[in-house]
C-alpha cells in the first residue's frame, strides 16, 4: 500500500490552537501517514499508538522522543535517563523511582494535601470566588504541594513552569516558540540542575530518597541528580495543564460537575477522564531500530515516528462518542499517560493532585462558571490554557 502524504504542519499556531480538525484528517487517511515537511512518520489511531507504544524494541526512545535524533545532533541537555533511555540502561532509574513515588509512597502525603487543598479553595472563595484558575488554582496548587515533596527550597519554585514549557517545546521543531525560550533556558537550567544536588533536597522528599538510593548502590552518584532532574522537569507543568482540562471540562459540562459532587468518589475517574479528552501530552516521538511495518507501510530503520497521544484518544475505532467529556465511561486505557514501560511514573501523584483539589472543590461549590474568555497556549508537546476565568459558585 502507498503511504499517504501529509504537508499538514502539527506544529504551527493553528493546528497548536486546535488540533482536532488535523487528528481527524491523519487517522482517516490511513494508519501510518508521512508528514512530508518533517520527513518523519505520523501514527493517530489508537490501536497502532497502542502497539507502537508497547513496542520498545522496535520504536526505541534512547535516540529521543522529540523530533531531533540523538544520533546525529547533540542533545540540548544531557538525556533524561528515563523519558530517553531504553532497556538494560532505562530499568535501574525506573525502578527506584517507581518505589519512591508508588501508592504506597504517597499515601502519607493524602491528609497534607487534602488539607492545603482545602485551604487553597477556601482562600479563592473568601476572595469572592471569580478568578483566573489557571494561574490561582491549576499552577498554584502543584506549586504549593510538588517542590515541597520533593524537598527544594521555596525560592524560586515558580522557574519550574518556564523550564518545563521550554523542555516541551523543544520535542518539536526549532520553531519560533523553541525561540522565544531559548534566551532564559541557560539561566533556567542552571536553577533546575542546581536542585538536584544532594546537600539542596530537605530530608523525607522525593529528592532525599533518590540520593537515599544511590547510597544503597541501586543508582550511582552521576545518576541520582538526573533521576531528581526528571521529577522537576516531567512533575510540574503536566499536572497543570492536567488540572486546567479538569477545571475547563467541569466548567462547560455542569452536569458532570453535579455528578462528582453526587459522588464525590469520582474524582479520579473524572481526572483520567480528563487527562483522556484533553491529551495535555498530546505527542512523542520513537526511532525506529529496524524497518517495520505497519499494517502494510514500510516505515525505514532510523526514522522518527510521531505518536498522536491526542488523536488515539478521541479515536472513534475505540471510544464511543470520544468528544464528550463523561464521568460514566470507563477512561482506563486512555494513552495519555502514554503506555508500557514508559508510562507516566508519575501519574499517581498527578491523580493524587487532581483528587484532592476536585475533592476540596467539590465539597464547597455548586457551580464553575466560566467568567470570561478562555484562551489557549501554545507548546509543541503540550496542551496548554493560558487563562480560564471562572466563578465559583458557593454552596
Ligand atoms: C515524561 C517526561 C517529560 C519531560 C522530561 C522527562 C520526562 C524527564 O525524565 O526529564
Amino acid at each position: 500500500m502507498l503511504t499517504p502524504d501529509s504537508d499538514a504542519d502539527p506544529f504551527d499556531h493553528a493546528n497548536l490552537e486546535d488540533p482536532g480538525p488535523l487528528h481527524e484528517k491523519l487517522r482517516e487517511a490511513g494508519p501510518v501517514v508521512r508528514l512530508a515537511r518533517y520527513d518523519t512518520y505520523a501514527l493517530a489511531r489508537y490501536e497502532h499508538v497502542h502497539a507502537a507504544l508497547t513496542d520498545w524494541q522496535r520504536f526505541q526512545s534512547g535516540a529521543g522522543v522529540g523530533l531531533s535524533n540523538f544520533r546525529y545532533e547533540k542533545p540540548w541537555r544531557p538525556p533524561s535517563l528515563l523519558l530517553e533511555a531504553d532497556p538494560p540502561h532505562h530499568d535501574a532509574p525506573r525502578r527506584v523511582l517507581t518505589k519512591i513515588i508508588g501508592p504506597r509512597s504517597l499515601h502519607r502525603l493524602r491528609d497534607r494535601w487534602a488539607a492545603e487543598a482545602d485551604a487553597l479553595v477556601d482562600r479563592v472563595l473568601d476572595g469572592g470566588g471569580t478568578l483566573d484558575a489557571v494561574p490561582g488554582l491549576a499552577e498554584a496548587f502543584p506549586l504549593r504541594v510538588f517542590p515541597d515533596a520533593v524537598g527544594i527550597p521555596a525560592e524560586g519554585r515558580a522557574n519550574l513552569l518556564p523550564y518545563g514549557d521550554h523542555l516541551f517545546n523543544a520535542f518539536g521543531p526549532p520553531n519560533d516558540l523553541v525561540a522565544q525560550g531559548n534566551p532564559r533556558i541557560a539561566g533556567l537550567s542552571a536553577w533546575v540542575n542546581a536542585q538536584c544536588a544532594r546537600d539542596v533536597l530537605t530530608p523525607g522528599g522525593f529528592g532525599a530518597d533518590i540520593w537515599a538510593a544511590a547510597d544503597r548502590g541501586e543508582l550511582t552518584g552521576e545518576q541520582a541528580p538526573l533521576v531528581v532532574r526528571s521529577l522537576l522537569s516531567a512533575g510540574v507543568d503536566t499536572t497543570v495543564h492536567g488540572l486546567s482540562a479538569v477545571l475547563y471540562a467541569f466548567a462547560t459540562n455542569p452536569a458532570q460537575w453535579q455528578r462528582l459532587r453526587d459522588q464525590p468518589s469520582l474524582a479520579r475517574v473524572a481526572f483520567d477522564e480528563a487527562v483522556r479528552w484533553e491529551s495535555p501530552v498530546q505527542t512523542f516521538f520513537r526511532t525506529a531500530t529496524t524497518d517495520v511495518t505497519v499494517d502494510g507501510t514500510t516505515i525505514p530503520e532510523g526514522a522518527k515516528i510521531l505518536m498522536f497521544l491526542g488523536a488515539a484518544n478521541r479515536d472513534p475505532r475505540r471510544w464511543d462518542d470520544p468528544d464528550r467529556f463523561d464521568l460514566g465511561r470507563d477512561p482506563s486505557g486512555h494513552v495519555g499517560f502514554g503506555m508500557g514501560l514508559h508510562q507516566c511514573v508519575g501519574q499517581h501523584i498527578a491523580r493524587l493532585e487532581a483528587a484532592s483539589l476536585l475533592t476540596a472543590l467539590a465539597r464547597r461549590v455548586t457551580r464553575l462558571e466560566l467568567a470570561g474568555p478562555v484562551r489557549r497556549h501554545h507548546n509543541n508537546t503540550l496542551r496548554a490554557w493560558r487563562s480560564i476565568p471562572i466563578r465559583l459558585h458557593r454552596s
